[in-house]
């Protein structure tokens, strides 16, 4: 990107929404963005019932405008805010009216199990596609995802549990003509890798279907929601399948200190920046 800030203008409000404290210490709130001085307001969600009525309250209450969602188990390296700044530039420059922004995303065109935007997950290691300028997707994961407040985007409250909230409010943005972005950032999410996914994914993935009707097929970064259900119905046969042989439920647990693991890794140290 041409324009390189020397510092970020703009204060950001980040939403977490907390089930684990000890996870939220060692992880979120151990990226180098935090460790130091900042001006950035932090809103920790604890107890709600869904990740959208979780990050609706906080959108209501943040002081910015500028609003990042993340897990609490993402950790985000020195450079995210100037690169998030940088993007947004070159959208608004650009005269891009951007609904949406993440880390991780995939369109129809992507490929199966590609996604577009570098990033490390624990269990899969480095993986999706590395961008150098802001990316047009359909979907993007929900590890991170960056609005603003004043779009008057929100998320979706009937929709349940803690999934695919990310799929939803990329379609809310689609329906008001706002684009979705992959920014060029890179970030790691310290996650346990699940072999079988909850029954309340499932729960997540009907109610996707039903209100979006009209945009299937949709891609999301995990599973494709269409007509016919082919990938539910794979999805749910290798499961049965795993249930059956009795096999453990989490293929990878997440590590206790990700800093160590970063140190350890020299490629993900070189991409940690
Ligand atoms: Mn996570």
């Amino acid at each position: 990107m041409s324009k390189v800030l020397n510092s970020m203008t703009e204060s950001i409000t980040f939403v977490i929404p907390v089930a684990d404290d000890e996870v939220l210490k060692n992880n979120f709130l151990s990226s180098p963005i935090f460790t130091g001085k900042h001006k950035h307001e932090i809103i920790i969600q604890r107890g709600f019932i869904s990740a959208s009525t979780a990050y609706n309250s906080a959108i209501k209450i943040s002081i910015n405008d500028l609003v990042v969602f993340a897990h609490q188990d993402v950790i985000l390296p020195e450079s995210w805010v100037s690169r998030l700044e940088e993007s947004i530039i070159y959208l608004e420059n650009k005269s891009i009216n951007w609904g949406v922004l993440g880390c991780y995303g995939v369109r129809a065109e992507s490929g199966k199990g590609i996604g577009i935007g570098k990033v490390y997950t624990h269990g899969v290691g480095i993986h999706g596609q590395e961008i150098v300028m802001p990316e047009n997707v359909d979907t993007l994961d929900e590890i991170v995802l960056v609005i603003r407040k004043s779009s008057g985007l929100l998320f979706n409250p009937t929709l349940p549990n803690y999934h695919l909230y990310g799929t939803d409010i990329c379609l809310s943005a689609r329906e008001k003509g706002l684009k979705i972005y992959v920014i060029p950032t890179f970030c790691i999410h310290n996650t346990n890798q699940l072999l079988i996914l909850p029954k309340e994914y499932f729960a997540c993935y009907w109610h996707i279907k039903k209100r979006w009707i009209k945009y299937l097929p949709i891609f999301t970064s995990c599973i494709m929601i269409s007509r016919f259900n082919r990938d539910l119905v794979l999805r749910r046969f290798h499961d049965t399948c795993m249930k059956i042989l009795r096999r453990k439920t989490v293929a990878t647990q997440r590590v206790e200190n990700p800093m160590q693991l970063i140190e350890q890794i020299p490629k993900l140290k070189s991409l940690f920046r």
